[in-house]
């Protein structure tokens, strides 16, 4: 691993890109944007994977370490299938996976580009090999959704970025309820994005799913900075309360990973870091992101620094 920077609460694997189009055994134009699992002891990261018409569709590849050796589908995992899911017609992108204990499933968010705008579609595997689409649960514009993985009082909670047609208003981050995975109401917004000079004005979304530990729901997400050669994707924590998630206990006023290496400030989009999946391995976070929309990359984190850093920062 990398020599310590103790100024970053995430460090970056030294040998990034851990995976690129080049490792692919089928040829497409990118892979980024991935989400992350533990499943049957290895990593599993499900990545967006762009093809040559722009569209996506979802590849799983697994590692016993989650850094090296990585095995992948040697076919599209989850294809768009528009035929059934006519939402799906421009593919299916940026996942992030929940395992929901009840169940004994994982839950797959992702966004299906529809006629219509992105919206959140959301499917259930026990293998990831077959998926069982329930369809979508949220209209367009609407992207960057995750499910937490246990009821909350008695419904099922989902975080997600719906964008106002007035994109004036700006895009932020809500959360809803459902009692069966299917219906989803009880609206709320919970994270809203900043204003004005901040790095994370306007536009907002959730990166990985909520992650549970003992101070709150650890969330990380993205701001989007509007600059005049184009957007720079930055990533911040926030902390929800663990029985009321609708209360937003802390938030960090500076963003605490940005792109800077080079994979990450030039690609087919420039200046993005954007996980879609984290991993605790002990007391270590590994967390899986897209890097200027072409490769996937991996930083690693002390859970326990990153905890202690989100409550030093200001009540919300
Ligand atoms: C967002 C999403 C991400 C993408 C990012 C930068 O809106 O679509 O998939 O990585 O833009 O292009």
């Amino acid at each position: 691993m990398e020599q310590k920077n103790e100024f970053e609460l995430f460090q970056r694997y030294p040998k990034n890109p851990i995976l690129t189009v080049s490792d692919w055994p089928y040829r497409a134009n990118s892979v980024f944007n991935a989400a992350a699992a533990e499943v049957d002891g290895k990593v599993l990261l499900l990545a967006r994977v762009e093809d040559y018409r722009g569209f996506s569709h979802l590849t799983a590849a697994r590692s016993d370490d989650g850094i090296t050796n990585w095995q992948i589908d040697s076919k599209p995992t989850m294809k768009p299938e528009p035929e059934k899911y006519p939402e799906e017609i421009w593919g299916i992108e940026d996942p992030r996976i929940t395992w929901i204990e009840d169940m004994g499933k994982w839950a797959i968010c992702y966004t299906a580009f529809s006629q219509g705008g992105p919206l959140v579609s959301l499917a259930l595997t026990t293998n990831f090999k077959t998926f069982r689409r329930l369809g979508p649960v949220m209209p367009p514009d609407d992207k960057d959704a995750a499910l937490f993985p246990v009821k909350i009082n008695g419904l099922w909670a989902m975080l997600h970025r719906p964008v106002s047609r007035s994109s004036m208003l700006g895009a932020h981050i809500w959360i809803s309820f459902s009692p069966n995975l299917k219906h989803w109401g009880d609206h709320h917004e919970i994270i809203p994005a900043r204003q004005g000079g901040w790095w994370d004005a306007n536009k907002i979304g959730l990166c990985s799913p909520p992650l549970e530990t003992k101070a709150g729901w650890l969330i990380v997400y993205h701001g989007v900075k509007t600059t005049a050669s184009g957007s720079i994707y930055r990533l911040g924590l926030a902390l929800l309360d663990l029985e009321n998630p609708l209360k937003v206990i802390r938030r960090t006023d500076e963003w605490i990973f940005g792109p800077q290496a080079h994979y990450e400030r030039e690609g087919d989009v420039d200046d993005v870091v954007f996980p879609c999946g984290w991993v605790k391995k002990n007391d270590k976070l590994f967390i899986y992101y897209g890097a200027a929309d072409s490769s996937l990359c991996l930083a690693t984190a002390d859970l326990d620094e990153l905890v202690e850093y989100v409550l030093k920062c200001p009540a919300k």
